[in-house]
């Protein structure tokens, strides 16, 4: 199997920055991982707090041969990891849930985000970037930093975590499933990402582009895109958003 490689740096303002520049220079599966950021980024200009040290603060740097990609599957990467960080959780005895797109829970608090940004120059994907946040190792006080019920899997389990160990069985049981999950793309994991979201059947709102829906949490789709039955009786797939 091919494998990864990994450049530690003490103190960056953002690794997906830092891959997103360097991303020329970058060998597929170079993982840039830091032990503080100044700038962690979330979506949509959010901001990822990243202050303590003995977290994940990591970005992995993927070029996939074109060939051996659907092209669908590079957007949904994101939901894939979602899946492989719960794997990985359950190694610690730790059930977690998926809020759909991406957020990973543990009781209804967040305990991983993801960041994923494609770098495209003129028709060719440069890289892509997995950008990934996990709290291993935190404070009560420093969850309190958070501006919305955050968790660390240190409280959780009532020990501090190896992050390298965790590391280290992140990125195994990620490209185990990788290249099967290139070919296969959505459909691959479409099952057991069902499994894992908290909200389906629940009544949600979901906020999209600065629309907000209303309505019964369906399905997945085949592309993962989230099935909305609204209050009308109209059924819709969302592709972007956030369930408030
Ligand atoms: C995310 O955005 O969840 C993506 C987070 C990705 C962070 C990684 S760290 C390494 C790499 N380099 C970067 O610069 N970023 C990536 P979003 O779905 O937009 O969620 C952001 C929201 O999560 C914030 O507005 C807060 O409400 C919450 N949040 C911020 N920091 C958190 C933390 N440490 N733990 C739990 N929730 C947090």
């Amino acid at each position: 199997m091919k494998t990864y490689s990994i450049l530690p740096l003490k103190k960056i303002d953002s690794t997906n920055r830092y891959a997103r520049e360097k991303i020329t220079a970058l060998s597929d599966r170079q993982v840039i991982l830091a032990e503080r950021q100044t700038n962690g980024c979330g979506r949509l200009n959010r901001k990822w707090i990243s202050n303590a040290p003995g977290n994940i603060y990591m970005s992995l740097v993927l070029k996939p041969y074109r060939d051996a990609v659907k092209a669908a599957s590079l957007v949904n990467l994101t939901q894939y990891t979602a899946l492989v960080i719960c794997d990985v959780l359950t190694l610690y005895g730790v059930k977690a849930s998926i809020k759909w797109p991406n957020d990973v829970l543990v009781d209804g608090m967040k305990i991983a985000g993801i960041l994923s940004e494609s770098v495209i120059r003129g028709e060719q994907l440069t890289g892509f970037i997995l950008g990934i946040g996990i709290n291993l190792n935190m404070s009560r006080e420093e969850l309190k930093e958070i501006d919305r019920p955050a968790a660390s899997l240190n409280l959780i389990t009532g020990k501090p975590i190896d992050r390298d160990l965790f590391l280290e069985q992140l990125l195994k049981t990620f490209f185990s499933g990788y290249e099967n999950y290139l070919e296969s793309g959505f459909s691959f994991i479409r099952k057991s990402f069902i499994e894992k979201n908290a909200f389906i059947g629940k009544h949600i709102t979901v906020i999209s582009l600065q629309n907000s829906f209303s309505g019964t949490a369906k399905d997945i789709d085949h592309e993962g895109a989230l099935i909305l039955a609204t209050e009308t009786g109209k059924e819709m797939h969302i592709t972007l958003g956030d369930i408030s």
